[in-house]
């Protein structure tokens, strides 16, 4: 399974807390993109796709939502509830993302640009490209 949980360092004090995520350090790789997603709501899924070359790290900044990936062999969730640990999910990986919090945050961090036409959005076809591999 081509994804990992990553535990962030936090720099704490009475002040708060405060993490710093660089590309190719804490991140492991370059990052061009951001995006944030929030106003969430329960009763919708997102995701449902997956990407042939790109790698994400996706951190729940407030709330929580669960992860569902697959390799075409093996499924298995994941929950995001806390902003010092992120999802790495890398190439080549199927993500459903459910069970959302009222107004949860998350945040992605992306290696590549935006790109409609790198998603395999139908999972008949996600399976046919994993064998083609
Ligand atoms: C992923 C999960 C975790 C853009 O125009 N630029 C962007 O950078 C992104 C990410 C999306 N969009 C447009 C494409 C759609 O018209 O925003 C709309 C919603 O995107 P989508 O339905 O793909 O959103 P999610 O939440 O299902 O999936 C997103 C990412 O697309 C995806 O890469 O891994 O978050």
């Amino acid at each position: 399974m081509n994804y990992k949980l990553i535990n962030m360092k936090v720099f704490g004090d009475e002040r708060g807390k405060l993490i710093s995520l660089e590309g190719n350090k804490n991140i492991p790789f370059d990052i061009k993109r951001v995006y944030y997603i929030y106003d969430t709501i329960p009763d919708f899924e997102r995701g449902k796709h997956a990407h042939k070359n790109l790698e994400q790290i996706i951190v729940a900044m407030d709330g929580s939502c669960q992860f569902v990936l697959d390799d075409g062999e093996k499924r298995e969730e994941v929950w995001l509830n806390r902003p010092d640990i992120g999802l790495y999910i890398g190439k080549n990986m199927w993500r459903e993302m459910r069970h959302f919090s009222y107004g949860c945050k998350l945040m992605v961090l992306a290696s590549e640009h935006y790109n409609e036409k790198e998603y395999i959005r139908d999972y008949q076809k996600f399976l046919g490209s994993i064998k083609n591999d």
